[in-house]
């Protein structure tokens, strides 16, 4: 029997794996350097966002000559609240939960599959999607996010550095989903006009996503209308439109409830960071922290009163 490729073993682990060589570090770089250098960043989104990405093998595996980009299938999460005797469903968008699990589980796959404690596999800090879409691994959605075959964009990406050889480098053009040509549903549904007509690269400053993942003490822009929020954290409206997660939409998993008692603890502003360490863990299985509340919650509720 003809043996498995390493991007074959991956995908028998319900994992979906690329790999390019070190080399293309600095383009990579270049990629977003050149579309700062057209101002197409608004200065504080960039500030707040893009520095901390590091375009070199880190010191402490200096022979790495592999990025390894992995993609793993999640779906949307469902969380009830009992809130004024009703329960109410919210929505957490898939890739906020079990960040370290999927961390975990793909490191004893590519330990696995590489030679058991052969080689050594190092968290990147680098640009997931631009990997992603680099290496072939996903295309880019009119949306800016990065899909791959059959799931969409209902999975988390990850990557890594190691000294495993790069057997294949598998850089390439980024490339655009070949519907996006036709189909402005994401960039019509986005509640915030974050998602412009003139050029893929999202309008991060606009994007409810950046507004609802910052500490509950900076309060929504004027700007955002009550009508605009739609998950616990992030925004689904995009991804919902979207042809491309037609067969993933419904792909849900119901995880976690928080009784009356505990919504109107989570609603008590003065607890807010003061959380007991059982309702942090609840909160942090289903991808969210204290830091989110009250205002997430409060704004998704009084839709609902
Ligand atoms: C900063 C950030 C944000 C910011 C800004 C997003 C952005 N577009 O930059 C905010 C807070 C708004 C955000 C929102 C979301 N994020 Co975010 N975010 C990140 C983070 C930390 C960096 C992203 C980044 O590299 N930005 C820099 C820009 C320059 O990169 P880029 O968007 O890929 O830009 C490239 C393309 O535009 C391309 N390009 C430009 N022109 C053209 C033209 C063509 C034709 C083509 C093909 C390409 C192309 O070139 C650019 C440079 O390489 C990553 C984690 C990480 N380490 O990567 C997560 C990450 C990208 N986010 C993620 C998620 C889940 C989201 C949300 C879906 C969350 C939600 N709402 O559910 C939204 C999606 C919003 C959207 N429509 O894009 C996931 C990826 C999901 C996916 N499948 O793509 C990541 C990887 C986190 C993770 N580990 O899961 N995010």
């Amino acid at each position: 029997m003809e043996e498995l490729t390493f991007e074959g073993q991956m995908k028998s682990n319900g994992l979906f794996a690329r790999t390019i060589s070190v080399d293309h570090l600095n383009g990579l770089r270049d990629d977003i350097d050149a579309l700062r250098k057209d101002g197409l960043f608004d200065p504080e989104f960039y500030d707040d966002n893009l520095p901390w990405f590091d375009f070199r093998v880190p010191d402490d595996l200096p022979n790495a000559s592999t990025i390894v980009i992995v993609a793993k299938p999640k779906p949307m999460l469902s969380v009830t609240f009992r809130w004024n005797g009703r329960a109410i469903p919210l929505f957490v968008p898939p890739a906020y939960a079990d960040g370290k699990d999927v961390e975990k589980e793909v490191l004893s796959a590519l330990d696995r599959i590489s030679q058991p404690n052969k080689y050594r596999f190092v968290p990147v800090k680098l640009p997931l999607k631009a990997l992603a879409a680099r290496s072939g691994l996903a295309q880019y959605g009119r949306n800016n996010i990065a899909y791959i075959p059959t799931f969409g964009s209902f999975h988390r990406l990850t990557a890594f550095f190691s000294d495993m050889p790069c057997k294949e480098d598998q850089w390439q053009d980024m490339g655009m989903l070949p519907g996006c040509d036709s189909c402005n549903a994401c960039q019509i549904s986005c509640p915030t006009g974050a998602i412009p007509a003139d050029r893929m690269l999202l309008r991060g400053d606009r994007c409810l996503t950046w507004h609802n993942e910052k500490g509950s003490s900076v309060p929504f822009p004027q700007w955002v209308g009550a009508e605009a929020h739609n998950a616990l954290v992030g925004c689904m409206r995009c991804q919902r439109v979207c042809p491309y997660n037609k067969n993933v939409m419904s792909w849900m998993e119901a995880r976690e409830e928080f009784s009356e008692e505990e919504a109107a603890r989570l609603l008590d502003a003065s607890a807010a960071g003061a959380m007991s360490e059982d309702m942090a863990v609840k909160l942090r299985r289903v991808g969210l922290s204290a830091e989110l509340f009250p205002r997430n919650l409060e704004v998704l509720l009084r839709v609902r009163e």
